[in-house]
């Protein structure tokens, strides 16, 4: 029991100062998925790593892609004044000036081809995406408000990560009936001739 207690306890410190993930719900014109902002120290790798390895209710984690208006404004709100910036899911490191979506349901939708728009949302602040010394191939939002900047994946920011009902978790496989048998059979014999000894 007092274990119980104490296991109750560090789970409550360890989720300290981390918000829940919040539905953008459907009843308010949202599309149902939910988001949580992250907040810390995470190069971009370490960010789409973490967001990869979440998962919500099923779902599972990607780095949040605002792929309307509404959508970034939503998650530009998540942001506050102790963590005003956030890294999103979009990069250009595979192919430089063709800006795509890395993970989740629009993973590979392209929204920017060398300056350009592709009919795909896209938020860019004015002059962005400027690449800056060549290296900048990773997108945050809060730099310029809610418009979008290209900037180094070496930094270290905050991230959003997003989950949808599209985009669920691979279910565990359940063992075969025969190895579970198999497996307490063995724990059985185990047992019994420990006893013996
Ligand atoms: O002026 C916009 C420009 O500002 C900075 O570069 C001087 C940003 N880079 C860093 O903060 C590292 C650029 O991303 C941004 O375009
Ligand atoms: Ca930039």
């Amino acid at each position: 029991m007092k274990r119980l207690v104490m296991g109750a306890v560090f789970a409550l410190i360890a989720g300290m100062g981390q918000a829940a993930p919040v539905q953008w719900t459907e009843a308010s014109g949202g599309n149902g998925h939910y988001y949580e902002l992250v907040s810390g120290d995470f190069t971009w790798d370490e960010a789409n790593t973490a967001a990869q390895g979440s998962v919500f209710n099923g779902m599972q984690g990607y780095l949040a892609t605002a792929t309307s208006a509404l959508e970034n404004t939503f998650i530009f709100n998540l942001l506050n004044v102790t963590t005003p910036i956030a890294w999103l899911g979009g990069s250009d490191a595979d192919s430089e000036g063709l800006w795509t979506w890395v993970d989740g349901p629009d993973k590979g939708t392209a929204f920017t081809f060398l300056g350009f728009p592709t009919g795909a949302f896209q938020n860019w602040a004015p002059n962005e995406p400027n690449d800056a010394g060549g290296n900048e191939d990773y997108l945050h939002i809060g730099f310029f408000g809610d418009q979008w900047n290209d900037i180094p994946g070496t930094l270290d920011y905050a991230y959003v990560v997003e989950y949808s009902a599209d985009f669920l978790a691979p279910a565990a496989v359940p063992l075969p009936a025969g190895v579970v048998l198999l497996g307490s059979g063995l724990g059985i014999m185990a047992l019994r001739r420990r006893r013996r000894v």
